[in-house]
Formats: structure tokens, sequence, C-alpha cells
């Protein structure tokens, strides 16, 4: 994309409603804009990076077997009704009336549409187990919406919910619902810890939070520092094998995580000193598992092996998809801007024109523009070098490619790193080859 016909309205003020950094590098990176309280507009380069957090969450889902399908996000009243939420929700959910009178709301999550929609096609228990998730816009009219799409009343989710015959099924999926959530986190290149939680108005009795460590978290966080170093894509766990899946999950447990309200205060001195990590997080998932809340309200029923009914048991599985574009940020920015990492940045590179007019500087920049134009943003722009290297920070390009008119006359770009400010002067295919390669973690 050229700069000098994208929009990418960014702010050199700080905008005075923001009060943690995420929501103000959104606003000043040109990322989002509020359109009403909790409610936002995705712009170009902050929809590049929803896509890119999604389209991760998608491929580590189908990983272990989850199948996606999309939820409309308008429901009927009468199926919350029958589930016995209607009445209990309260005010957080958005209740709208049709023409004819007819009560719908706009869906805050939704256990009861896929336990309708599962009732109706599986019949057997030979069709268990299934996991079925979305990538779906919800609505909570939260009291207090705040710090930007962290809590807002609109917000894009990742909900999966699990069926299977029995507590042994529901526990594996559980299990590799874990897995999957660990291997995500990794390759969005942030640290989100599974601490166990309180079940809440969900029920049941299985749960765990996921928290990304930030000062401007929620909740205060103590873990044990050994489980930042655990390698979830490297470890081998066959997930069609219930003892792998509870060696892996007897693992993630030997480690000490818990939120304050779960503190163990005697637990957490047996945790080496230089191994505890304190701090506050931010909830960016939540898994839960229910057993047969939802079957059993909604009367939905398998054959069972000896040919009579049974009530599937069930567990539900979330990720803050627009929630994580401000974590990540809380966990990955300095003072000139937002440090994305390589896996979710709305470009992989821009490329800083530091003398728009001269002949050598834009040859050398269109020839690098042209290898990947969808993935580099050209700053184009007849600007002044600081302007330019400013927005470059500040939208946090992981590397950015500086073309100024010495180098370019003997072939040379400068190559930065924007999280280290490491600098490298190389040929310009040199530079492609680094900002290209597939994993570029360096
Ligand atoms: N039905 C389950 C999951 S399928 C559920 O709704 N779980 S939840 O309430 O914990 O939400 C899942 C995730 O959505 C949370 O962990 C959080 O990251 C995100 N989330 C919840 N409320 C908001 C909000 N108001 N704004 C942004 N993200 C939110």
């Amino acid at each position: 994309m050229r700069l000098s016909r994208s929009f990418l309205p960014t702010l050199k003020e700080t905008p005075a409603e923001a009060q943690i950094a995420s929501h103000r590098l959104m606003l000043r990176a040109g990322l989002v804009r509020q359109t009403a309280s909790g409610i936002y507009t995705w712009l170009p380069a902050g929809l590049r990076v929803l896509r890119n957090i999604a389209n991760i969450v998608r491929e580590e889902q189908d990983r272990v077997g989850a199948q996606e399908v999309l939820m409309p996000t308008i429901q009927s009243a009468d199926l919350w009704k029958k589930s016995g939420r209607y009445d209990a929700y309260g005010p957080e959910m958005l209740r709208i009336k049709d023409r004819h009178e007819r009560e719908l709301l706009y869906g805050p999550t939704n256990e009861e549409v896929i336990t309708d929609i599962f009732g109706q096609a599986v019949k057997s228990y030979k069709e268990l187990p299934q996991v079925l998730y979305q990538i779906q816009w919800k609505f909570r009219d939260e009291v207090r919406p705040r710090f930007g799409v962290m809590r807002g009343r609109e917000f894009y989710m990742k909900d999966g919910y699990g069926f299977d015959i029995d507590y042994e099924g529901a526990v594996d999926t559980y299990r590799r619902m874990m897995l999957s959530y660990l291997r995500t986190f990794q390759r969005l290149g942030v640290r989100a810890v599974p601490m166990v939680a309180d079940t809440g108005p969900i029920g049941g009795d299985l749960s765990h939070e996921f928290l990304i460590l930030a000062p401007t978290g929620e909740s205060g966080v103590f873990y044990d520092g050994a489980l930042d170093t655990l390698d979830w894509l490297a470890d081998p766990v066959d997930v069609d094998k219930s003892e792998d899946l509870e060696r892996f999950f007897n693992n993630v447990s030997s480690y000490y995580a818990a939120t304050d309200e779960k503190h163990d205060e005697t637990a957490w001195a047996s945790v080496p000193q230089d191994r505890r990590r304190e701090g506050r997080g931010i909830e960016v998932a939540h898994i839960f598992y229910f057993g047969t809340k939802y079957t059993k309200s909604m009367d939905i029923t398998v054959t069972g092996p000896d040919g009579s009914p049974v009530y599937p048991e069930m567990g539900s599985y979330g990720i803050g998809v627009s929630r994580l574009v401000g974590a990540i940020i809380e966990a990955s920015h300095d003072e000139n801007g937002i440090i994305w990492p390589d896996s979710v940045a709305p470009f992989k590179a821009a490329i800083l024109n530091l003398k728009v007019g001269d002949e050598t500087c834009d040859a050398v920049c269109e020839t690098i523009y042209n290898k990947a134009p969808t993935q580099f943003l050209y700053d184009d722009r007849s600007d002044r070098a600081g302007a330019k290297f400013a927005d470059a920070d500040l939208m946090g390009h992981p590397w950015q490619i500086i073309v100024g008119p010495r180098g370019a006359k003997d072939g040379k770009v400068e190559l930065k790193r924007r999280a280290t400010g490491e600098r490298f002067e190389l040929s310009a295919d040199e530079a492609l080859v680094k900002v290209l390669a597939p994993a570029a973690e360096g």
C-alpha cells in the first residue's frame, strides 16, 4: 500500500479520552475510531491486524479438529427462554423487537443457538465428539465500556462449543482446546498464562482464563515463569490420544499460576524466587466445561451406545479477538509507539523513501515495493525524514527499509528492526530476504 493514497489517519496529539497506552496508540496509529460508546470502526491497518489474529486462531482451531461455522448476530429470545437465561442475563443483553413485536436480541454469546443447531442435526453418540466454533461480533451492554477495544460493547470473539458423549470425552476436548489456545498465543507473539478460574454465571466446574501480563490488566496475577519458556508448538501431543492430552494438561497444571482471587501464599512460597512472576494480567480467553447445563435445559439428547437417550456434555471456549489487539499492544510497545509481533503486524515492513523525487531513491523503493505491494507500506510522501521515522515507529511495523540518496547510489538500504532498534546495511535483495522470511522473529 502506498502511504500517499492510503487511509491511515495518524494523530500527532494524544487523544484526551484514552487512559491506557494501547487505546492511545490504536487511535494515534489510525487503527480504529470510536463511533459510539464502546463501539468502534476498524480502519484498514486495524482490520489487517484483527484479521491476522483471527486467521491464526482459525488455523489452530482447525488443527485440533474444531469446525468453523458462522451464526447470526441477531438471535431469537425464544431459545434463551428455553435455556432459562433470558431473564437471568440482565441488562448487559441488548434486547430488540422486530416489526411484528417478536423479541430478538444481539448475541452476547451463543450456547443456545449452537445447542439448538446441534440438537437438530446430531442424533447418535457415534457422531461425537464435535467442536463447532465461529469468529463473530458480540454485543454486551457493559456498564463501563473502557480502554478502547479492551472492554467494548461490540467486540469480536472466537466462541467454540464442544459436545461429547461423556465426562471423559469432554475433559479430552477441554484439554485439546487448552493446547490449541497455548499454540495460538505463542504464534501471536505473546505469552498468555492459563489460570484456574471461577465458572461465574455460565456455570460448571472446570474453567481456566488466559491472561497476558501487562501493568494495566484488571486482575492481579502470580505465576511460575517456567511457563513462559515452554514451547507448545514443538510439543508432540497427539490430540487424538487421551494419555497424551492428560500428560500435557498435568504438565501445565504442575506450575503455579493464579489470579489474586485464587492466590495461595503457601503454594506460591514453593515457587523458586527467581521464577516468581507477579503483576497484572489482561484476560484474553476463557474456557469452561459445564456438562449438561444446556443440553438438559433445552432437552437435547443423542442415542447412547445402549440405545437410551443421553444428554451430551458441553464446554465453551472463548478468545477475545478484538481485545487481543489492545492486549498485544499493552504487552508490546515503547514510548515511540507500537511494536507489532511479526505474525500480527498490518504490514511486514515500511519502506521509507527519504528523498521522494530523487531518481535513484524512487527506483530502489519501487523495485522493493513491487516485490510484495500488499505486504509493504511504502511511505512515498514528500515529508521530512523525521516525520517518516516517527510515523513508522508509531505504527510499529516489524521492519523499516530506509532508502536514502547516499546508500541508494551504492545499491544499499538500511534495515531497522523495530523491536530492538538494530540496524543493518544491506543490498535491497538481502533486505527483502530478511523481511519476507516466513518466520522473521529475529
Ligand atoms: N461463552 C463463553 C465463551 S465461548 C464466553 O462468552 N466467555 S467470556 O465471557 O469469558 O468471553 C470470552 C472472551 O471474550 C473473554 O475472555 C474476553 O477476552 C473477551 N471479552 C469479553 N467481554 C468483552 C468485552 N466487553 N470487550 C472485549 N472483549 C471481551
